[in-house]
């Protein structure tokens, strides 16, 4: 069999080949992966694979991803029975492992999944990894998923199962693979030290928690949002069998460093069990009076026993999340929880909620909230539950955003909209996408999105400053850019949205918040290219008023991703520049940020982007591309900056 290509962790998606090198001058450069399991069935055995029950397992030869063995498991007589490999002693606690494997129905069609068994003191835990994914006996389907073990355990098994037949199937050519974690900086001010006007906290999973995670966590931060452990579908999965197994540990850590905690989230749409929404008669629930009474009894009931159980210790709570939907004409979202009890659910939840948890401050919590429409819709709303005596203390701006959107006016708008409200307001999910689009894909963050994020960051927490009577919190909706949920919304595809790396190095996002004086705006690609590509590096040089350094920084059977860097070393300040340069090698540019492509046959010309138009004396910018090569990839012996040639350095 052939050895798969070592996973790359930005590639979330079954990989090609790809060299990745870091582009980021700030970022740590992501060393290659160090593979720990490898199973190919190639030697005819099982390789240690072993049944969850009673199943059969064989190596097979009818079909193989790589090779021509695969193993195949048979015999099922439940959905859940499928091969499981025993990992325990080879994954460590706290570090990162992308695991991948190829699946393939025997006949027919299903959903497989990829999970984790893992048992602390005889009690199962199991982990998804990789959620419900359509396989058939036509083709090979890849599964792969990140996973950190943040608990101590006695048993630990990886295994695959299907949703809902026990058809036989194969698996073949499963990894595991990890980049080695490095030391957290305590040498850099603490993002908290520093913004002392309220507290900023860090949305977490148990994987934030442990080793240098939970380093970085206590470091930089003063608050926590168990990103999904509070949810209706962690904490009462069946009706009234209330369940703290993955909040609890978050809880007890929190507890353990002084960490305060928001409570996320009492009621949502998503992430809520079926039954909730299922009527007595076992069919979806319909507008009545007698679903009506059930929903709201199941409310108050799942309240009344969530918040209970953390008493004190949840200093905030989401009591609702994203019930505005602009696009209606009353901006009231169409959830079943509206559909069945009008605006009702919403005044049992923080009646409940205040009830129970009176110390608490109630949040009603949304997404684009600077979007005038659903501002508006959310103002009005406020204000005639309040007017009603509906007990909301505050109002949650979740702040998923981009690199390009929102404005700082329309951010400001969003603050001051609530003003009169005379209620607090929290940043309560704030990313920042290097994303503009969900057509860009980008395998590793170009230092110009970076730098762009950075100036993002730098603003809107300066603004939030200047707002401290108002604010009372900024949550982070991740620690570090190696767990966010961008990674897999909108597309799948790497993001970087966060204050600190993959690795966990500080990005220039954080310096854009802890001292923007550090931002290094000339910042440049990291010199260190791939050993695969060559030449990475222009060595002709002319004269000019501007030097062009030019790096392919990544490079794979066709494609590659190219920074260049360009300086005005004129004595006169640019308000807009074209950039010109010539492929040799019949190279192709299809995708470029930071500024406006054109390409016709060689010819390369690059005129600026509105924010990067204006090139000072000394000063400069830096853009990136993804291209296509065939044969040879040379670099461009010549540029040109409006008409002048420049220095190749
Ligand atoms: O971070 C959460 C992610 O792990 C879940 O898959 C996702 C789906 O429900 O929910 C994410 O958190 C959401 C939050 O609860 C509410 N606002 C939007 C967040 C991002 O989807």
């Amino acid at each position: 069999m052939r050895a798969l290509p070592r996973l790359a962790l930005a590639a979330l998606t079954a990989a090609a080949t790809v060299a990745v090198v870091s582009a980021t001058a700030d970022a740590a450069a992501d060393p290659a992966p160090i593979t720990v399991l490898t199973s190919d069935f190639e030697d005819g055995t099982v390789q240690g694979w072993a049944g969850r029950s009673a199943e059969t397992l064989a190596p097979s030869t009818a079909v193989a991803h790589g090779g021509t063995n695969s193993l195949l498991v048979s015999g099922r007589t439940a959905t859940w029975q499928g091969p499981s490999l025993d990992v325990f002693g080879t994954f460590e606690k706290g570090t990162a492992y992308t695991i991948s494997v190829w699946v393939r129905m025997a006949s027919g069609s299903d959903n497989a999944r990829l999970s984790v068994e893992r048992h602390t003191a005889g009690v199962a835990s199991y982990d998804q990894v990789v959620g419900n994914t359509a396989v058939t006996s036509g083709a090979w389907v890849n599964l792969t998923g990140r996973y950190t073990l943040a608990a101590d355990v006695d048993l630990l098994r990886v295994y695959v199962e299907t949703a809902s037949t026990t058809e036989s199937f194969h698996i073949d050519d499963v990894t595991a693979a990890y980049v080695p974690a490095l030391p957290v900086q305590t040498d850099i001010p603490s993002v908290k030290d520093v913004v002392t006007e309220f507290p900023v906290g860090a949305a977490i999973t148990g994987a934030e928690t442990v080793t240098e995670h939970g380093r970085l966590l206590t470091k930089h931060f003063d608050s926590v949002t168990p990103g999904n452990a509070l949810k209706w579908d962690a904490t009462e999965p069946t009706e009234n069998t209330f369940t703290y197994t993955q909040a609890d540990p978050l809880m007890a850590f929190a507890k353990a460093n002084g960490l305060a905690v928001r409570g996320h989230t009492l009621v949502w749409h998503n992430q809520t069990p079926s039954w909730v929404f299922t009527g007595a008669d076992g069919q979806p629930m319909t507008a009545t009076a007698e679903n009506k009474t059930l929903l709201l009894g199941r409310l108050e009931n799942h309240i009344r026993n969530v918040a209970a159980h953390y008493g004190t210790d949840i200093g905030v709570w989401d009591v609702v999340n994203e019930v505005i939907d602009e696009s209606q004409p009353d901006g009231m979202r169409r959830s079943t929880w509206y559909n069945v009890t009008g605006l009702d659910y919403i005044r049992t939840a923080f009646r409940v909620a205040r009830e129970v948890a009176p110390h608490a401050k109630l949040y009603i919590n949304d997404y684009n909230t600077n979007v005038p429409a659903k501002r508006d819709f959310l103002f009005t709303l406020i204000q005639q539950l309040k007017a009603e005596g509906v007990p909301i203390d505050g109002v949650g701006h979740q702040m998923h955003i981009n690199i390009n959107w929102p404005s700082l006016v329309d951010t400001e708008s969003m603050l001051t909209k609530f003003m009169p409200l005379n209620i607090d307001q929290q940043i309560t999910e704030m990313d920042v996408s290097i994303y503009t689009s969900n057509s860009e894909t980008f395998p590793t963050p170009p230092a110009d999105r970076l730098l762009k994020q950075a100036y993002v960051y730098r603003d809107m927490f300066a603004l939030f400053r200047r707002y401290s009577s108002e604010i009372t919190s900024v949550t982070l909706w991740g620690l570090a850019d190696d767990n966010t949920w961008l990674d897999t919304f909108p597309v799948t595809r790497k993001d970087a949205p966060l204050l600190f790396d993959t690795r966990l190095q500080a990005k220039q996002a954080y310096w854009g918040v802890a001292d923007p004086t550090k931002i290094e705006t000339s910042a440049s690609p990291s010199p260190s290219v791939s050993a695969s590509v060559s030449p990475s590096t222009s060595t002709s040089t002319g004269t000019g008023s501007c030097a062009v350094t030019y790096r392919v920084t990544g490079s794979w059977p066709g494609g590659f991703q190219g920074d260049v860097k360009v300086a005005n070393t004129g004595g006169v300040a640019l308000g807009s520049w074209k950039l010109a340069w010539q492929f040799t090698g019949g190279q192709q540019v299809s995708q470029l940020w930071g500024g406006a492509v054109t390409q016709s046959g060689a010819a390369v010309t690059v005129t600026n982007a509105t924010w990067n138009g204006s090139l000072p004396a000394g000063g400069s910018t830096s853009l990136g591309f993804l291209g296509s090569w065939t044969g040879s990839n040379p670099v461009p012996a010549a540029f040109t900056l409006n008409g002048t040639t420049c220095t190749v350095l």
